[in-house]
C-alpha cells in the first residue's frame, strides 16, 4: 500500500486527488512552481515542494524536477491529474525506472493510444466500431485523392499525432484535397514532429459521446456509461453531461460492453475514455484518452463512485471496488467549466479574486481551488472551477444548475458564468437537441457583432 502520493499537477484536480488520498489515509505531496506558492493545492496538501519557476516546461512539465521531488519527500507513487505529464509515455517509463508507481495506464497503452492510426488499428482488431476511412496512414496525395473518390466526399484528413483540432482538415470535394492533405501534414509536422496522416469519411452533424472505462490491469474491465461533451468551442469543452440525452439504455449497454471487453482484452489499467462520434444511431470510434478527464465528476455523480480512489486501488494492485453488475445509473449530472475568460472572445482573464463564494445544497459539487483574495497566475490553463450538479432527472439537474450558478460569486475577474446563464435560456439545451456544431453557431448568432 502507498503511504505517500505526489500529485504532479495544480488547481482543482490537485485538490481532487488530495481529497481522495486523505479519505484513504494516504499522505499527499503537492508540487508547485514559484508562481503557485499561495495556491490552494499547496495549502491543502500534507507536504509541499517547490519544483521550479513559473513556466510549465520548467516546473509542472519537468520530469527531473518531479522525480527529484519524489526522492526528497519519499513519495512512492505519482498521480498526474489531467494535462501536463498525464499522457506522456516517456514520463511513465522514467517513473518506473526510478522504482516509483505511475497512477495510470502503462507507457505502452499511452503510446498506442497517443498515435491515432495505431489506436484505430488496435480498436478495429478489438471489435470497436470506427469511422470508415483509410487502412492506416495515407502516404501521398495520389492515394488521398483515390480514397476520396472511393469513399465519397466530404472527407477529413487527420494527423496521427494530432490533438486539440490541430492537424485536422476537411476536404469538401476533390478540389479541396491537395490543400487539406498538405495542410494536415504540415500541421502534424510543425506541432507534433510527425507528418503521418490518415483519412476518414467526414461526419457532418455528430455528437461527441465518450465512454468511461476502467480496468484493473489483470483482464477485468468495466464501463461507466457515457458523457455527452458535444458543447465545445474551438475544441474546448464547456458543458458536459451524463448520461447522454440522446443515448438509449440499449445503445449504452451495447457500446459499453464493446468498450469494456476491449479494455479487458488489452489488460488496460486505470481510468480511460473511449471517444466516439455518434450520428443517426451509430457510434464511430475516433480516439482514446488514457487519463482521468476534466469531466469525470458527472460520471462519479450518476454512479456514486470515486474514480480517483479506484485509480489508486488498481495502481496498488488491488481489484476495483465494484463489478459491472454493481454499477447502476442514478439520475442525471451536468458539469459546466468556469474559466477565467472574458466573453465573447473567451480571452484569458487572470487577476485577483476579490470575493469567492461557492454554491452548495443538495446535488451541488464545486471543484475549485479558488479562495477570497487569491491571484490567478497568468501562466496556466484558464479553468478555475467546475460546477457539477446532480438531479433525479435531466430537468432537475438543469434547474439545479441555474440555481447554483445564481449562488456562485467569483468577483474581480471575468468568467464564463454568464455563458451558462444564457445557455440555460435556450430551448435546445432543455430538449438536449445539440451536436458538436451547436455551440459555435449559437455564439455566432448571439454575439454576431
Ligand atoms: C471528426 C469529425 C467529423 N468526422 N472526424 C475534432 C477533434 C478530434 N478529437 C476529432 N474531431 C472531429 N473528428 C470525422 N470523421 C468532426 C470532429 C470535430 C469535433 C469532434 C468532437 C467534438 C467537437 C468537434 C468539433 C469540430 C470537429
Amino acid at each position: 500500500m502507498f503511504d505517500k502520493i505526489l500529485i504532479a499537477n495544480r488547481g482543482e484536480i490537485a485538490l481532487r486527488v488530495i481529497r481522495a488520498c486523505r479519505e484513504m489515509g494516504i499522505a499527499s505531496v503537492a508540487v508547485h512552481s514559484t508562481a503557485d506558492s499561495d495556491a490552494m493545492h499547496v495549502r491543502m496538501a500534507d507536504e509541499t515542494i517547490c519544483i521550479g519557476p513559473p513556466p510549465s516546461p520548467q516546473s509542472y512539465l519537468s520530469i527531473p524536477a518531479i522525480i527529484a521531488a519524489c526522492e526528497v519527500t519519499g513519495a512512492q507513487a505519482i498521480h498526474p491529474g489531467y494535462g501536463f505529464l498525464s499522457e506522456n509515455a516517456n514520463f511513465v517509463q522514467v517513473v518506473e525506472d526510478h522504482g516509483l508507481t505511475f497512477i495510470g495506464p502503462t507507457a505502452e497503452h499511452i503510446r498506442i493510444m497517443g498515435d491515432k492510426i495505431t489506436a484505430k488499428e488496435t480498436m478495429i482488431k478489438l471489435g470497436v466500431p470506427c469511422v470508415p476511412g483509410s487502412d492506416g496512414g495515407v502516404p501521398d496525395l495520389e492515394t488521398a485523392k483515390r480514397l476520396g473518390e472511393e469513399m465519397g466526399y466530404p472527407v477529413i484528413i487527420k494527423a496521427t499525432a494530432g490533438g486539440g483540432g490541430k492537424g485536422m482538415k476537411v476536404a469538401e470535394s476533390a478540389a479541396d484535397m491537395e490543400k487539406a492533405f498538405m495542410t494536415a501534414r504540415a500541421e502534424g509536422k510543425a506541432n507534433f514532429g510527425n507528418d503521418e496522416v490518415y483519412i476518414e469519411k467526414y461526419l457532418q452533424k455528430p455528437r461527441h459521446i465518450e465512454i468511461q472505462v476502467f480496468g484493473d490491469g489483470k483482464g477485468n474491465a468495466v464501463h461507466l456509461a457515457e458523457r455527452d461533451c458535444s458543447l465545445q468551442r474551438r475544441h474546448q469543452k464547456v458543458f458536459e453531461e451524463a448520461p447522454g440525452p440522446a443515448i438509449t439504455p440499449e445503445e449504452r449497454a451495447r457500446i459499453g460492453k464493446i468498450c469494456a471487453e476491449a479494455m479487458a482484452n488489452i489488460n488496460y489499467i486505470g481510468a480511460g475514455t473511449v471517444e466516439f462520434l455518434y450520428e443517426d444511431g451509430e457510434f464511430y470510434f475516433i480516439e482514446m484518452n488514457t487519463r482521468l478527464q476534466v469531466e469525470h465528476p458527472v460520471t462519479e455523480s450518476i454512479f456514486g463512485v470515486d474514480l480517483v480512489r479506484e485509480q489508486i486501488r488498481v495502481a496498488e494492485g488491488l481489484p476495483m471496488s465494484f463489478t459491472q453488475d454493481d454499477l447502476e445509473i442514478n439520475g442525471h449530472s451536468i458539469e459546466v467549466r468556469i474559466n477565467a475568460e472574458k466573453l465573447p472572445n473567451f480571452s484569458p482573464c487572470p487577476g485577483r479574486i476579490t470575493q469567492y463564494h461557492a454554491p452548495g445544497g443538495l446535488g451541488v459539487r464545486m471543484d475549485s481551488a479558488l479562495y477570497d483574495g487569491y491571484s490567478i497566475p497568468p501562466y496556466y490553463d484558464s479553468l478555475i472551477g467546475k460546477l457539477i450538479v446532480h438531479g433525479r432527472d435531466r430537468n432537475e439537474a438543469l434547474a439545479r444548475l441555474n440555481r447554483a450558478l445564481g449562488e456562485l460569486i467569483v468577483d474581480g475577474i471575468d468568467t464564463t458564468v454568464p455563458l451558462f446563464r444564457a445557455l440555460l435560456e435556450e430551448q435546445d439545451i432543455h430538449t438536449g437537441e445539440y451536436n458538436i456544431h451547436w455551440l459555435e453557431k449559437w455564439l455566432d448568432r448571439t454575439f454576431e457583432a
